[in-house]
This record gives C-alpha cells, structure tokens and sequence, in this order.
C-alpha cells in the first residue's frame, strides 16, 4: 500500500470525525412519556431514568389540549403536588421546556388530581453539557494529526475511523 493510499484512508477518517462529533453533540429533544406522552397513564419516574438529559435539551410535553397543563415547581411541592399560588402553566399541548441550567428540575400537571392520584409529575436532573474541548484550536508546534479529539465520543469516533479505513 503506498504512503499516498494511506494518507487518503487518514483524510477520509478526518472528515468523517470532523462531520460525526457535531452530530453526537446535538441537543435532544425529549419527549416526555415517550409515544404515549403527557398524560394520567404514564411512568414519568421509569421514563426519566431512561433518559440523559444535558443543559441545552428540551423537554416536549405532548397532551390533548385542555386535559391536562405542566408547572414547573420545587422539590416540596413536587412531593405534595402542590400548584404554586400564581404559578404560570403550559397549557398548549405541546410545550416545549428548554433545560438550561444545570440540576434537578420538578414539573407537575395541575389539573386536580392528576397529580396526586395519579402521579402526573416528573423529577429530571439536569447535567451540564460536556465542555466543547474537542473543539478548540490545535497548540501550535503541534502536527495538524495530532488533534484528534479526546472527548468522551472519541471511542466511537475512533471505530467509526476504523471501520471507514477498512472499507475504502
Ligand atoms: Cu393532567
């Protein structure tokens, strides 16, 4: 295999990381409950832990309009599922909720009883995004190969890389 056959198999392997990782970085859109939704029947609890949310993500709830709403609250009134006195809800049936701080997050549906009967509320915590490294300038005296990004996607970048260099 010639040094020029080699280095086309690196180009191509560059490309592709440098079009993967914006990819595996995207923000998600999490719609709560899943295809099921926003509603008395749902897990909210099995839901959440099937999820990573991350600063940037958006919650979407998704009910008929007029069944139900979504307040956010505190830890205790979440506990109590307690409205919070003049507290604004979302009431579209399609309210989207964007996560942009950090930590635990609590909603509510407020329509009496749904809550407390029938546990409509979800607790989320929020993790901050991971810092874009990957994505800073090389240090000079560097060679431009040497800044393959270290992140937490650099594994799958790395088989990804691989799987492409044995395919062409
Ligand atoms: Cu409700």
């Amino acid at each position: 295999m010639s040094y020029e056959h080699d280095l086309n198999h690196l180009l191509i392997a560059v490309v592709v990381i440098v079009i993967i990782l914006p990819l595996l970085a995207n923000a998600t859109d999490h719609k709560v409950g899943g295809d099921y939704g926003w509603g008395l029947d749902g897990n909210y609890k099995v839901w959440a832990q099937s999820q990573e949310f991350y600063v940037g993500d958006t919650l979407v709830f998704k009910y008929r309009r007029g069944d139900h709403n979504v307040m956010k609250v505190n830890e205790s009134d979440y506990e109590t599922c307690t409205a919070p006195p003049g507290g604004a809800a979302l009431v579209s049936g399609d309210d989207v909720v964007e996560l942009t701080t950090p930590g635990n997050k609590w909603y509510i549906c407020g329509i009496p009883g749904h809550c407390t009967a029938a546990n409509q509320k979800l607790a989320i915590t929020v993790f901050p995004s991971s810092p874009p490294s990957s994505f800073q300038a090389p240090p000079p005296n560097y060679s431009s190969f040497s800044c393959i990004p270290m992140s937490s996607n650099f594994h799958i970048v790395l088989v990804l890389a691989t799987l492409v260099m044995l395919i062409v």
